[in-house]
């Protein structure tokens, strides 16, 4: 028999079956390498093919990929569903963004997206919430709900960090939520932080009705994470923050297992996700890390600001709309909109973004003239400008906070 060679992987007359996981990627072939034999390499490597014709007989499974499309610089790779280990997200990603990414066969390749069949998607849990979290944490569905992040984002004593908590609360926004580098250090130790804060929360839930609560960032090594966890929960807070691409995936799925039991919700913060997704011919598209993400099952997710804030996006709406699609009986995702936000920027994220959301502003918050306090107020009047139908720049009016921080920023 002919074996497995790097040309059996085409076959443009190949239909998917419905158990197939189907993969788009955009490819620029070597040169003098063809966009067919670089396509078939691509699901040749990817699934159980090797750079050497094999010569075996067969005994043995066929778990190879076909690549059944090619458009121009697109292509579409069918993998079989038996190819990948129930549950098992890093597996899948040592397939279908494993040792392609490094392919001499092409000088670039990016998996733009996945169609995830429910022979897979069955393995993983999901969401335990998703956007529920808005209406079984906070009790409101009519409107975004609102995050701060205290800045400077390291540095601040656990008293000051808390305090900080206490007058965004008091102003209006729903969660404390620390930044991305901020965990265990000794400035700010995380079992202090987090008894402190949540002692803040108590008050600021008295003396404004609302319910409040806090994204402590658990993000470290697994066992110690699963220790923050456990001390989140036992000492009441509804919440954790995971940073899911520095600390992986198979710490992504052990945290979930563990808020299960808990019923805790999982905020993602997707530091160093431009690493794999901002160049836009090479790498893994933030849609197939959303995709990832709520497999694995996350509740909240960092999805950008619709090109509004001070970071570079994908298409926001996009991958927004994917993760509150259908994906047989998954619960969606709750997008959280956040970097260089501010209040005069609400009703364009709110207009193309829709109010199904968290909305995160640490400086548009804490940079405000009058404060924290005030810029929290600020934000919130915002949202609910936006809510109440009225021009953001007539609700200032009546509203002095706002008026304050849209004569400092504007709104643009
Ligand atoms: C935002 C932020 C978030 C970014 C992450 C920061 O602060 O806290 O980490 O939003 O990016 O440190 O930059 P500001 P993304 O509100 O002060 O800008 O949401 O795109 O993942
Ligand atoms: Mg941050």
């Amino acid at each position: 028999m002919s074996g497995i060679s790097y040309e059996d992987f085409l076959d443009l007359s190949y239909t998917p079956t419905e158990t197939d996981l189907v993969c788009t990627f955009r490819i620029d072939p070597a040169e003098e390498m063809s966009m067919e034999a670089a396509a078939s390499r691509v699901a040749s490597e990817s699934s159980n093919g090797t750079w050497a014709p094999l010569h075996i007989d067969d005994t043995f499974t066929d778990m190879g990929a076909t690549t059944f499309a090619i458009d121009g610089d697109t292509i579409q790779v069918a993998y079989p569903s038996g190819l990948f280990e129930p549950g098992n997200m890093p597996q899948v990603l040592s397939c279908i963004a494993g040792n392609i990414m490094g392919m001499k066969a092409v000088d670039t390749i990016r998996l733009e997206d996945c169609e995830w069949p429910e022979a897979i998607v069955e393995g993983y849990p999901g969401p335990q919430f998703g956007s529920g979290v808005r209406r079984e944490i906070f009790g409101v569905d009519d409107r975004p709900i609102l995050a701060t992040v205290p800045k400077p984002k390291v540095g601040l004593s656990t008293e000051r960090h808390a305090e900080v908590g206490y007058e965004a609360w008091i102003g209006g926004v729903d969660l404390l939520k620390d930044d991305e580098n901020l965990t265990d250090q000794s400035f700010n130790p995380y079992s202090d932080r987090l008894t402190e804060s949540l002692a803040m929360r108590d008050e600021a839930e008295d003396e404004t009705g609302e319910k409040k609560s806090y994204l402590v960032n658990v993000t470290a090594e697994t066992n110690e994470m699963l220790e923050r966890v456990d001390e989140a929960a036992s000492l009441g807070n509804e919440y954790v923050m995971v940073d899911v691409v520095t600390c992986g995936w198979a710490a992504v799925q052990t945290v979930r297992e563990r808020c299960e039991e808990l019923g805790l919700a999982i905020h993602a913060h997707r530091a160093m996700h431009a690493a794999f997704d901002r160049l836009p011919d090479h790498g893994v598209s933030m849609r197939v890390i959303a995709q990832v993400a709520r497999l694995c099952g996350v509740d909240q997710l960092h999805t950008g600001t619709v090109g509004l804030g001070k970071l570079a996006n994908e298409d926001t709406v996009g991958i927004n709309e994917w993760l509150r699609s259908e994906l047989y009986g998954l619960n969606d995702v709750l997008p959280t909109a956040s970097g260089g936000l501010h209040p005069g920027l609400v009703p364009q994220l709110m207009d193309a973004a829709g109010d199904n959301l968290c909305i995160q502003a640490g400086g548009g918050i804490h940079g405000h003239p009058d404060g924290t306090r005030a810029g929290a107020a600020a934000l919130r009047q915002a949202v609910d400008s936006v809510t109440e139908d009225v021009p953001i720049e007539v609700y200032a009016q009546g509203h002095s906070e706002l008026a304050t921080a849209l004569e400092k920023w504007g709104t643009e």
